[in-house]
């Protein structure tokens, strides 16, 4: 029987010129459960290790030696781990392994890895995965096409009924190496556990690579189904939060007041993100009495011509009325902005800063635009050449009125000062500490959050 195993690499370090952009690095300390991988795990019949490398923090040369011991290796990730995913397969393959490549980024932008990994997988895995093993040497009779040195499956593998897949696999992780600061709208509730509830995205704003990845199709579960996933975590882990990242959490009413109305009896309370426009009165209450105490809210611009402009689908009336339902009922509100799309200038940039100040959101982030392939805005920054910084395909582009410095500039004016000092402050502290202020300090903790509040 060959052995596998699974890794999620580390992340890259990233020039200094997108630090101001993005807060990944590679020693983060928030992040999430990769679900798909344990996913694969969970619904394969062999026995499959699994590497979290940006919770392990295996050196190169220490990793290389624990993937020797293994005749296959699939590495998943998004593009911000590519680099180790890389360097690693390409050793790995030098001595005889077999490796995958999957996962998002594998699905959208699999002919820059071409020749770098055996396979390359595009789509979800669950359903093919052990079938594909099982044919290791006749990949041809699976879906796979040999091409520039690598096998990759031309037509994307989808699962269409979530319902049927075995839950992911939660033995391979420890919950408590998982942590975001969303989890602080719940309070000290431990302990909080991810579920995925649905896939793919439906609708195709302008920067997302959403509709590349998923073809706009959207899948879900049924709320019974989610309910003996949280059954069964609450039966064997005491799971006491649940936080849904997902895309469309919301997106299916009829579900989400299922969902509602059964999670009710578990006396949980969860986070979900959501857009605007999916939710009403009746669906802000229910969700509201069924434990739910914060909603982050895709947002991206306060200002109806920009809102256009970026395909978003939704209008400041209606940012406005889903803050408010939620008010209303208790439930605290988050909002996710976007600085600096090509189109912008400094004025607008500021007119949409300060509308957004505004918006009587709880919290909100303010991310300054920077494009992975492909999207809308992706094509249309390297066609008219706004790539001013780009680095293993990731760009941290200029707009047509500001050049990428100037706008780091403003950015960091605006924004990003009082949130490095944050985040800084965080990781001085550390998660835990900073959970004990809360509950020891609270009027402190409150005061302090809100003076770092961009
Ligand atoms: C949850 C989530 C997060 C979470 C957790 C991410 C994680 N580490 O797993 C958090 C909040 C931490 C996060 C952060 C970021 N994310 Co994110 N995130 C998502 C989101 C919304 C859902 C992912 C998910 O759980 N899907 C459900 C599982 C079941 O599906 P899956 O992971 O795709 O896995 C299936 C297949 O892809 C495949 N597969 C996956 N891996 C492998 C490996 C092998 C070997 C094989 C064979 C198959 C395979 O099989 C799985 C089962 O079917 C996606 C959007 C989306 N809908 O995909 C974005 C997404 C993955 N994120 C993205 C990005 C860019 C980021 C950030 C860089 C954003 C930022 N600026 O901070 C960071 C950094 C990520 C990191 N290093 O951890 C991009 C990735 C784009 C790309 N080209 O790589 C996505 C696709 C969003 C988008 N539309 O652009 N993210
Ligand atoms: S930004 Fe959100 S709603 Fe828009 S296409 Fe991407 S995932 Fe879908």
């Amino acid at each position: 029987m060959k052995r596998i195993c699974l890794v999620y690499p580390n992340g890259m370090a990233l020039p200094g010129y997108f630090r101001c952009a993005t807060n990944i690095s590679t020693d983060t300390i928030e992040t999430l459960p990769p679900m798909g991988l344990l996913y694969i795990i969970g619904n394969s019949r062999r026995q499959i290790d699994f590497i979290d490398n940006r919770i392990r923090k295996y050196a190169f040369e220490q990793l290389c030696q624990i993937l020797m011991q293994y005749d296959i290796v699939g590495f998943g990730g998004t593009i911000f781990e590519i680099k180790e995913a890389r360097r690693l397969s390409t050793h790995l393959i030098k001595n005889g392994k077999t490796t995958f490549y999957g996962g998002p980024n594998a699905t959208v932008n699999w002919r820059l890895y071409l020749g770098q990994f055996s396979v390359i997988w595009r789509g979800e895995a669950e359903l093919m995965f052990d079938k594909v093993l099982d044919n290791i040497d006749n990949l041809e009779q699976v879906g796979f096409t040999r091409i520039a040195g690598s096998h990759v499956n031309l037509e994307t593998f989808r699962v269409k009924e979530l319902d049927s897949l075995s839950f992911p696999d939660r033995t391979k992780i420890k919950l408590d190496d998982y942590r975001r600061q969303e989890f602080h709208f719940l309070g000290n509730i431990e302990p909080i556990d991810i579920v995925v509830t649905s896939r793919g995205c439906p609708f195709d704003c302008y920067f997302c690579s959403s509709r590349v990845i998923w073809d706009r199709k959207y899948t879900y579960r049924s709320a019974s189904n989610v309910m003996e996933e949280i059954r069964f975590m609450k039966e064997t882990h005491g799971t006491r939060g649940l936080y849904f990242r997902e895309d469309n959490f919301t997106t299916n009413r009829r579900r989400l007041i299922e969902f509602c109305e059964q999670v009710k009896d578990f006396k949980l309370v969860w986070l979900c993100e959501s857009r605007v426009d999916t939710l009403d009165e009746e669906v802000v209450r229910l969700m509201a009495d069924s434990g739910c105490r914060a909603i982050w809210f895709g947002i991206e611009a306060a200002d109806d011509a920009v809102l256009k402009k970026i395909g978003k689908g939704i209008t400041v009336e209606q940012i406005r009325r889903a803050i408010d339902l939620c008010n209303e009922n208790g439930i605290t509100t988050g909002g996710a902005f976007m600085i600096g799309f090509p189109f912008d200038d400094k004025e607008s940039i500021i007119k949409n800063y300060q509308s957004s100040k505004k918006l009587n959101l709880a919290t909100r982030s303010y991310n300054r635009v920077w494009a992975v392939p492909v999207s809308q805005m992706y094509n249309e920054i390297i066609n008219e050449g706004l790539d001013d910084y780009s680095f293993e395909n990731i760009i941290l582009p200029a707009t047509r009125n500001l050049s990428a410095d100037e706008l780091n500039k403003l950015y960091y004016r605006l924004i990003s000062r009082k949130s490095m000092i944050r985040r800084f402050g965080l990781k001085m502290l550390g998660q835990k500490n900073v959970r004990c202020i809360k509950s020891k300090f609270p009027s402190f903790y409150k005061i302090a959050s809100r003076l770092l509040q961009s």
